[in-house]
């Protein structure tokens, strides 16, 4: 796989490693974010070096660079930020492990920028630190599963593993960390009674079901589809026998199509062989770790991706419920505030104010553009940040790059923003919405 890039960039990466005193590792709140550090930080304990990770929402000033580490590690961020690296750049050392658009790029002695910038989505910054992982530490393959959490987490693999990602698949498959089947990827697949799994599906709606646990039971009893097995214990998705799962996927299929969405509702499931319960689908550790992320639980994200489940899984599952809820609330909110949910030709808006917490906007307009059937191809929201910033946030399906269109927008009305292919994330001031909102429809037309 090293193939992919130069040795002497390992060994460079090696030599910054071994050379720092003390290192600060900064990294993105998401799945991705939370499993590149992870990944990282085990690779630092191995190496037995002095580090600290801290985890960010977004990178936007260089306060954070000021620090006596002499090296600075950033993943899933630093590419759109190079201007801010550029300011310590003579005083400290720089490895940048990223996949977003590279903004006022340069290259400089004591930086490293580990960024193919192929423009794709092929590579997340997950599967980039694998890679350094696994190449300076071989005994880190273990963490193979954590490489492609990054795919899974970023949207990259709505339409199949590609590239480094894809090599990484293969290569875990080979092994037998992880196989492949279909099913309904609903959260909870493995870990929850299949009655609260239905019920909390926003991954999968299901009309008449989603958001009420009582509708998911009776569902389950029209369809002679017992609670509980004959041991007495819940009876969960990944649990089903397959006459029961069949029942179950053309209910909620005629349930979709009589509400005009789409009847694709089975996918790949990835299943990590040597994992048990909830740890033993990828897909949830994406869930977890986007919780971890989006609620503020950045350590414990971070610690379950290093290898310490027993003491954060429980923890997490905290978390979790929390997170679920505020899912629950704010889609009831999008669903029956017109003045918050909008729709214009193919672009959703959300105009979260201070109504949807800013974290989990990105997460509730994805949700809206997979069950949506009015057809709806992009999304953008907005959410209050703090008393004057708003946080805006994209999500696409289309086949062209979100990013580069947030890119133009933000250049131009000078604030921070970018993302890749299919998501992505400006920070504006609250006056700025209106422009910014005209600027990215009239971006946007261009794409069409
Ligand atoms: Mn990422």
């Amino acid at each position: 796989m090293e193939s992919f890039f130069p040795p002497e960039l390992f060994n460079r990466i090696s030599k910054f490693i071994e050379e720092a005193g003390s290192i600060l590792l900064l990294s993105h709140l998401d799945a991705d974010g939370l499993s590149s550090a992870g990944l990282i930080s085990s690779l630092l304990l191995r190496k037995n070096k002095n580090f600290t990770v801290r985890i960010l929402k977004q990178l936007e000033d260089s306060k954070e660079f000021e620090t006596s580490n002499d090296l600075i590690i950033i993943t899933d961020m630093g590419s759109g930020q190079l201007n801010l690296v550029r300011e310590h750049v003579n005083n400290k050392r720089f490895i940048i492990i990223d996949h977003h658009q590279d903004q006022n790029y340069f290259e400089h002695e004591n930086l490293i920028h580990f960024n193919p910038c192929l423009n794709d989505d092929s590579y997340s910054a997950s599967s980039l630190s694998y890679l350094i992982a696994s190449s300076l530490e071989p005994s880190l393959e273990e963490l193979i599963h954590l490489g492609l959490i990054g795919a899974v987490g970023d949207m990259q693999y709505k339409k199949g593993f590609k590239g480094l990602n894809l090599e990484i698949l293969e290569k875990a498959e080979e092994k037998k960390v992880l196989s492949i089947l279909k099913g309904l990827d609903i959260f909870g697949r493995v870990s929850k009674p299949v009655h609260e799994a239905l019920a909390y599906s926003f991954e999968i709606l299901i009309p008449g079901v989603s958001g009420n646990e009582s509708s998911a039971i009776e569902l389950l009893s029209e369809l002679n589809i017992d609670l509980k097995n004959s041991e007495g214990k819940w009876k969960t998705l990944a649990t089903l026998e397959e006459n029961e799962m069949k029942k179950l996927v053309t209910n909620i299929i005629m349930r979709r199509l009589a509400n005009k969405l789409d009847s694709n509702v089975l996918s790949d499931i990835i299943v990590l062989n040597n994992k048990q319960g909830v740890l033993s689908d990828l897909k949830e550790w994406s869930v977890l770790l986007n919780a971890c992320g989006r609620q503020g639980a950045y350590s414990l994200g971070v610690l379950l991706c290093m290898g310490f489940e027993d003491y954060s899984l429980p923890l997490i599952e905290k978390v979790i419920k929390d997170y679920k809820r505020l899912i629950v609330e704010a889609m009831n909110l999008v669903q029956s505030d017109s003045s918050v949910l909008n729709q214009e030709g193919s672009v959703l808006i959300i105009n979260g104010r201070d109504k949807i917490k800013d974290t989990i906007i990105g997460t509730i307009g994805g949700m809206l553009l997979k069950n949506n059937g009015s057809k709806a191809e992009t999304f953008i929201g907005f959410a209050e940040r703090d008393s004057d910033n708003l946080k805006v946030s994209c999500r696409t399906l289309k086949d062209y790059n979100i990013g580069e269109v947030l890119k133009t927008v933000c250049e131009e009305l000078e604030c921070l923003g970018g993302g890749h292919k299919f998501a992505g994330g400006a920070l504006i001031p609250k006056n700025k919405q209106e422009d910014f909102l005209k600027l990215f429809k009239n971006e946007l037309e261009k794409h069409l």
